[in-house]
């Protein structure tokens, strides 16, 4: 069965969400015979990215990978769900570049700092605020949000999967 090859580009603060959303994005898409891959910290940072922190330099050169990646396989048919802070809208504006015209598909995981923050999963905003880790993206630094989104999700207003139904409607559109 033919598929539209795309990539769903999910950017956010740590803990905003992204990967909760992509996750049922992908289920979701799965679920109707699409064929998909998901790009994140857990299968890029450990790997290929192994060689990469957290510096400027380094964010750089993990979201150009990232994006090359994610372009090989828009090439090979798939839609690729892409999932990292990437803070950078240079950065984000090269990885566009890359697809064709309405193939990259820009998805703002938007949570105020402040919720990420009081949430704290992992624990990691407390061991920024305490020093103990040094560029965290929010507190030393910087997210630059996306100026024109194709899609800006306000995690405050709505759940996951309703924002999540929302991402698989307006690919499907
Ligand atoms: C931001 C960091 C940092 C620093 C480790 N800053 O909530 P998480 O844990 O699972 O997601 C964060 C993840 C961010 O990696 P990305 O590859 O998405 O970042 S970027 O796109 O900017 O290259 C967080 C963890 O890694 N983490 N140190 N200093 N997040």
């Amino acid at each position: 069965k033919g598929q539209t090859p795309a990539c769903l580009w999910f950017t956010g603060l740590s803990g905003s969400g992204k990967s909760t959303i992509a996750n049922l994005v992908e289920k979701r898409l799965h679920a109707m015979g699409y064929h998909t891959y998901m790009l994140d910290g857990d299968n890029v940072r450990h790997g290929l990215n192994r060689d990469l922190g957290f510096t400027d330099e380094d964010r750089v050169e993990n979201i150009r990978r990232v994006a090359e990646v994610a372009r090989l396989m828009t090439d090979a048919g798939l839609i690729v769900l892409v999932s990292f802070i990437s803070p950078f809208r240079s950065e984000r504006r090269m990885a566009r570049a890359l697809f064709d015209a309405g193939e990259f598909r820009e998805v703002f995981v938007d949570t105020p700092l402040a919720i990420c923050e009081q949430r704290d999963a992992k624990g990691l905003y407390a061991k920024a605020r305490a020093g103990n880790i040094k560029n965290f993206t929010g507190i030393d630094s910087p997210y630059e949000p996306p100026e024109a989104p194709e899609l800006h999700l306000q995690t405050t207003t709505a759940s996951a999967e309703v924002l999540a139904q929302r991402v698989v409607d307006s690919l499907l559109a």
